[in-house]
C-alpha cells in the first residue's frame, strides 16, 4: 500500500489491523474443518441446530448492516496530514496550529448528501468535506461543504429540508436526485434557500473529482487565543489542483459507465503516489468588526466576500494513504461539529448550535452506542482519561474500584487539569427567550444575485440549464412559477430565460434590481493551476497504429503527472505500423469517454480506418467534443471525424498544427502539437465551443 506511514494515528492503527492469514476459526478462536457444508443429519437430511459454526457464520452476516448515514451516505474516505505554514498563537492556542513543526495526522471523507450508500459519485449535489484532526490536544473535526453557504438559517428546519430533498416517501422516487417537486416546493416556500440554491445550480455540484474540490467550514466559528482573546474564523479549502467541474450531461452518463468514478480517482490517485493536496485558508475578522457587513456573520446563508476579508493561508493538507477496510473506517469514521479542541470555538449560528446536537444524536443510533469513539478510526491520539464506563461494546477495561468524581479512594483520578484545557468562550449573552429570527438575516437574495455576477458566461449558461433541467422535472407548475418568483428578486433576466425554459409565465417587471455588484474569487474561471497530475486521457487505438507517436505522447504526459491509456478496439496485443505490438490497456466497449478529460487519434492509416467503422470509436471523439474535452487528432488521426456528426467542423486539412474550437489538429505529433495539446489540457474544458448540435 502506498503512503505515509507511521504517524501516531497510524501506529495507533496497527494494533488493530488483521490478516486472516492464520486457518480458519469461529469467532471464539476454535478452529474449523469445513465451511462449505453445514452439519447435518444424513447427506440429504436436515441441518443441525447444534451446527454452531454453521449459525455463528450466519448470523453473523445477518447483522453485517448498520444503518446508513441519514445524509452523506455515500462516501470516501482517506488519511493524511496537515501541516500549518506558522504558528498561529496569537490567534488561537490550538496546538496542531502552533508550528510549522506540528503535523496533525487527519482523515478526511468526502460525500454526496441525498443519495443512498450505494448510489453513484456524480448527481447534482453538494458534496461533503469533512476532516477529523488526531491532535495532541484531542480529535477537532471540521466538517465542512464543497460550497461556502447553506440551504437553511435555522437547524430546526433540516429535517423539513432533508425530507424535502431526499426521495419522496410513497415510492421512494427519486434516488439521489434534487430535481424533483419537493425539493423545489419547499425552495419556494423558503426564499432563505435562494443563495445556496444558486450554488447548487452551479458546476460545482458536479466536481470533476474530490481532488479538484474547494472546501468550506461554512460557519462562522471563533478562534480564541492563549490569553482568551476571540477572533471570528471562517475556514476555507483550496485544492492545489484547481477547482473543476463536469458537465452535467457528462456527469448523468458518468452515472452509468461509472458509479464510482471520484471514489475511485481518489483511491487510484492516492495508491499511484499523487497525493491529492489542499492548502488551509482562515478569514479572520475581529470581534470589534461584527456588525460591520451588510449581512449577519451568524447567518450560514452568507459568505463573507474574499475582496471584503481576504482568505490567509495557514497550512496544507496532504491525503497520502488509503483506508484498510472501508467499512471499518470510512463508514464508522463519526464526525461531529462540537469536537473542538482549546483555541478553536462556536458561534451563535442557529444552525451550528442544532448540528452541534445532531451529530453526536446521529452517531449514537448509527454506531449503536456510546462508545463509537473507541472504533479505531475514531479513537483520538491523546490519552482519554474519564469516568464514562459500560454501554454495548465496552472497549476498554477500566481497572481500579471507583468511577466517580470527586474521590477520595481512587487518589482522585482522574483529576481535573489546569493547563491545556478546553475552556469555553466567555461571552455575555443576554435575551428574551422567543422563538424569533434576528432582522439582520432577513435580505435572501443580494448575495444569490452577488454569486451569480461573479460567474463567467459559460458559468452563467450552465446554471440557467440547470435550473430549467431541475425545475422542468417538476411536475407541479406551481412548483416552477414560485422558484421563479423568487429568481426574479436575484436577476429578472434570468428568471425570464428559466420561465420561457419551463414553460411558465415570465415575470413582467423586475422585482429587486440588480445591484452589480461581483466577487471574482466565486468564479471556478481562473482556477486552473496548470497542474494536472492524475488527469486521464485516452487515446484510440487499432491494428496498424503509429506506436512511436503513442509512446511519445504518453511519456510527455507522464512527466505531467497525467496518464494516457491506450483504449484499443479490442482489449490485448495491437499490431502496430512498423511490426512491432502495442498493449491496449482497456477495450473501448469498457470505458466511454466521458471517464477521461481529453481523447486523442494518431495515425497509421489502417488503425483510423479501422476506428472509423466503429461507432464506439467515432461516438467516443464526439462526445469527447461534446463534453467540451481536449482533442488531439495528429496526421491520419484528423480523418477520424469523416462519418461523425463534427464532419466538415474543421474544414481545410491543416499542414500545420492549428487548433480549432480546442480541438488541435496536427499534421505529426511533433513537439508543437503535443505542446499546444498539452496547454488545452491544462485549460481543463474548453468552453467556447457550440456544442448543443452536436448529437451524442
Ligand atoms: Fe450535516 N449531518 N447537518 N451539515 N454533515 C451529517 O452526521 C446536520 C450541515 C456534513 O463524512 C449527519 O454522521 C444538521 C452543514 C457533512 O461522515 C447528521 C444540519 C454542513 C457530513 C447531520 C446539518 C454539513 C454531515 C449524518 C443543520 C456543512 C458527513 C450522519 C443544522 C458545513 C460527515 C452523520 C461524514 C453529516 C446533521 C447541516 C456537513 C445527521 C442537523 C451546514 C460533511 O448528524
Amino acid at each position: 500500500m502506498a503512503g505515509h506511514r507511521h504517524d501516531a494515528k497510524d501506529q495507533q492503527l496497527e494494533h488493530d489491523r488483521t490478516d486472516s492469514t492464520e486457518p480458519l476459526t469461529t469467532d471464539t478462536g476454535v478452529r474449523v474443518e469445513d465451511t462449505d457444508n453445514s452439519l447435518r443429519a444424513g447427506a440429504r437430511g436436515p441441518t443441525l441446530l447444534e451446527d454452531f459454526h454453521t449459525r455463528e457464520k450466519i448470523t453473523h452476516f445477518d447483522h453485517e448492516r448498520i444503518p446508513e448515514r441519514v445524509v452523506h451516505a455515500r462516501g470516501a474516505g482517506a488519511y493524511g496530514r496537515f501541516t500549518p505554514y506558522e504558528g498561529l498563537g496569537d490567534l488561537t492556542a490550538a496546538h496542531f496550529l502552533s508550528s510549522s513543526d506540528v503535523t496533525t495526522p487527519v482523515f478526511v471523507r468526502f460525500s454526496t448528501v441525498a443519495g443512498s450508500r450505494g448510489s453513484a459519485d456524480t448527481p447534482r449535489d453538494v458534496r461533503g468535506f469533512a476532516v477529523k484532526f488526531y491532535t495532541e490536544q484531542g480529535n477537532y473535526d471540521l466538517v465542512g461543504n464543497n460550497m461556502p453557504v447553506f440551504f437553511i438559517q435555522d437547524g430546526i428546519k433540516f429535517p423539513d429540508f432533508v425530507h424535502a430533498l431526499k426521495p419522496q416517501p410513497h415510492n421512494e422516487i427519486p434516488q439521489a436526485q434534487s430535481a424533483h417537486d419537493t425539493l423545489w416546493d419547499f425552495v419556494g416556500m423558503q426564499p432563505e434557500t435562494m443563495h445556496m440554491m444558486m450554488w447548487l445550480m452551479s458546476d460545482r455540484a458536479i466536481p470533476r473529482s474530490y481532488r479538484m474540490m474547494q472546501g468550506f467550514g461554512v460557519h462562522t466559528f471563533r478562534f480564541v487565543n492563549a490569553e482568551g482573546r476571540g477572533t471570528f474564523v471562517k475556514f476555507h479549502w483550496k485544492p492545489l489542483l484547481g477547482t473543476h467541474s463536469l458537465v452535467w450531461d457528462e456527469a448523468q452518463r458518468v452515472q452509468g459507465k461509472d458509479p464510482d468514478f471520484n471514489r475511485r480517482d481518489l483511491w487510484d490517485s492516492i495508491e499511484r503516489g499523487e497525493h491529492p493536496e489542499w492548502e488551509l485558508g482562515v478569514q479572520l475578522v475581529d470581534e470589534a468588526d461584527e456588525h460591520a457587513f451588510d449581512f449577519d456573520l451568524l447567518d450560514p446563508t452568507k459568505l463573507v466576500p474574499e475582496e471584503q476579508v481576504p482568505v490567509r493561508p495557514i497550512g496544507r493538507l496532504v491525503l497520502d494513504r488509503n483506508p484498510d477496510n472501508f467499512f471499518a473506517e470510512t463508514e464508522q469514521v463519526a464526525f461531529h461539529t462540537a469536537n473542538v479542541v482549546p483555541g478553536i470555538d462556536f458561534t451563535n449560528d442557529p444552525l451550528l448550535q442544532a448540528r452541534n446536537f445532531s451529530y453526536l444524536d446521529t452517531q449514537l443510533l448509527r454506531l449503536g452506542g456510546p462508545n463509537f469513539q473507541q472504533i479505531p478510526v475514531n479513537r483520538p491520539v491523546a490519552p482519554v482519561s474519564n469516568n464514562q464506563r459500560d454501554g454495548f461494546a465496552q472497549h476498554r477495561v477500566h481497572r481500579g474500584g471507583t468511577s466517580y468524581a470527586q474521590n477520595s479512594l481512587g487518589g482522585g483520578c482522574p483529576v481535573t487539569a489546569g493547563e491545556g484545557v478546553f475552556r469555553h468562550y466567555t461571552e455575555r449573552v443576554a435575551g428574551e427567550k422567543i422563538r424569533e429570527r434576528s432582522a439582520s438575516f432577513g435580505d435572501h437574495y443580494s448575495q444569490a444575485t452577488l454569486f451569480y455576477n461573479s460567474l463567467a458566461d459559460w458559468e452563467r449558461e450552465h446554471l440557467l440549464e440547470a435550473f430549467r433541467f431541475e425545475l422542468g422535472k417538476c411536475e407541479e407548475l406551481s412548483v416552477r412559477q414560485k422558484v421563479v418568483a423568487h429568481l426574479n428578486h436575484v436577476d429578472h433576466g434570468l428568471a425570464v430565460e428559466v420561465a420561457e425554459g419551463v414553460g411558465v409565465a415570465a415575470p413582467d417587471t423586475e422585482e429587486t434590481p440588480n445591484h452589480g455588484r461581483s466577487s471574482p474569487a466565486l468564479s471556478q474561471d481562473n482556477s486552473a493551476t496548470g497542474d494536472i497530475t492524475g488527469r486521464q486521457i485516452a487515446l484510440l487505438a487499432a491494428d496498424g497504429v503509429d506506436a512511436s507517436d503513442a509512446e511519445a505522447l504518453r511519456a510527455r504526459f507522464a512527466e505531467e503527472h497525467a496518464h494516457v491509456e491506450y483504449l484499443g478496439t479490442r482489449d490485448g496485443a495491437l499490431h502496430t505500423r512498423d511490426g512491432g505490438v502495442l498493449t491496449a490497456n482497456r477495450s473501448m466497449k469498457t470505458v466511454g469517454s466521458v471517464v477521461y478529460d481529453a481523447v486523442i487519434v494518431v495515425g497509421g492509416p489502417d488503425s483510423v480506418a479501422e476506428l472509423g467503422k466503429d461507432g464506439l470509436a467515432r461516438h467516443f471523439v464526439t462526445e469527447a467534443f461534446k463534453h467540451h474535452k481536449a482533442v488531439l487528432l495528429a496526421a491520419d488521426g484528423r480523418r477520424i471525424v469523416e462519418g461523425t456528426p463534427l464532419a466538415g467542423r474543421f474544414p481545410g486539412a491543416a499542414e500545420t498544427t492549428r487548433t480549432t474550437e480546442g480541438v488541435v489538429l496536427a499534421p505529426a505529433v511533433d513537439d508543437e502539437s503535443v505542446a499546444e495539446f498539452l496547454r488545452i489540457v491544462k485549460s481543463h474544458r474548453h468552453w467556447d465551443r457550440e456544442t448543443s448540435s452536436v448529437p451524442a
